[in-house]
C-alpha cells in the first residue's frame, strides 16, 4: 500500500498473553489506588518529576497529530496566590448563587466549598489550555477532534502524576477565562484544565467512595 506520508517500522512491544494478563492486572490495581485529593502538603517535587510527567501527557494520541495543548506550569508563590483569589472569586460566586440545588445536594458527599487553598499550598500547579486553531504563516488552521484530544492528553497527565506517587485534582473553576489573562495566553487557546500538583498532606482524608463493578461498566457483546 503506498502511503503519502513518511513511515517508519513500528517498535512492538509484544508481550506474552500471561505477562499481558499480569501488566493489565497489576495496571488496574494500582489505577485503582488513585484518588482526587484536595489536602496537600507544601513539600517540593523536582521540576524533573513535573517535566517527565508533562511529557508523558504529551504522548496522547490527537486528531491529525496536531497535538492541540499547551500545559503551563506555575510554581511562582505571587502567581499561585493571584490565581487562588482569582479562582475563589468564581467559585464563591458558583457555590452561591450559579450551582443548582440538585448541583449542591451532589457535591455534599464529596465535601467541596468556594476555598481552595490547595492552590497555594500544592508546590506545583499545571493549567492545560486547549488550542483550537494554529496560525501557520498568518492563516487560520483549525485543530481537529481538541476536547477528545486533550482530554485524553490530561487522562494520561492524571495517571503519570499517581504513578509518580503525588496527587492531584480537576479543578475547573468557572468561567476560567481569568487564567488566560493571568497566564498570557494567545487567543488561539481556551482554559481546559487546572490540576495542582503535590504530595498528599500527611493527615490528607478523601471521601469514601466505591467505583462502578465490572458489570455495571461494560456492556459485553459475544
Ligand atoms: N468547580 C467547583 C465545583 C465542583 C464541581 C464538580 I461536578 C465536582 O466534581 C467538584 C467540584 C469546585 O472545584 O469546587
Amino acid at each position: 500500500m503506498s502511503k503519502a506520508g513518511k513511515f517508519i517500522d513500528y517498535n512492538s512491544l509484544d508481550f506474552n498473553t500471561e505477562e499481558g494478563l499480569n501488566r493489565s492486572k497489576a495496571l488496574y490495581e494500582h489505577a485503582n489506588m488513585r484518588r482526587s485529593v484536595r489536602d496537600f502538603s507544601s513539600e517540593p517535587v523536582p521540576f524533573e518529576t513535573i517535566q517527565n510527567i508533562i511529557l508523558t501527557a504529551g504522548t496522547a494520541p490527537s486528531g491529525a497529530h496536531k497535538e492541540p495543548w499547551t500545559f503551563c506550569l506555575i510554581s511562582n508563590p505571587a502567581l499561585k496566590k493571584q490565581i487562588r483569589a482569582a479562582a475563589e472569586k468564581e467559585e464563591y460566586e458558583s457555590y452561591h448563587n450559579r450551582m443548582s440545588e440538585k448541583w449542591l445536594k451532589d457535591l455534599a458527599p464529596i465535601g467541596t466549598d468556594w476555598n481552595k487553598p490547595f492552590l497555594e499550598v500544592a508546590p506545583w500547579i499545571i493549567v492545560v489550555f486547549k488550542r483550537a486553531f494554529e496560525y501557520v504563516d498568518g492563516e487560520k488552521w483549525q485543530n481537529y477532534y481538541v476536547n477528545e484530544s486533550v482530554g485524553i492528553a490530561c487522562g494520561m497527565l492524571i495517571d503519570a502524576i499517581h504513578n509518580a506517587g503525588l496527587v492531584t485534582l480537576t479543578h475547573t473553576p468557572s468561567p476560567m477565562n481569568f487564567l488566560s489573562k493571568l497566564l498570557d495566553r494567545p487567543d488561539n487557546e481556551r482554559p481546559y484544565l487546572l490540576l495542582p500538583v503535590g504530595h498528599a498532606a500527611d493527615d490528607a482524608k478523601v471521601p469514601d467512595l466505591h467505583r462502578k463493578s465490572f458489570k455495571n461498566l461494560c456492556v459485553r457483546y459475544s
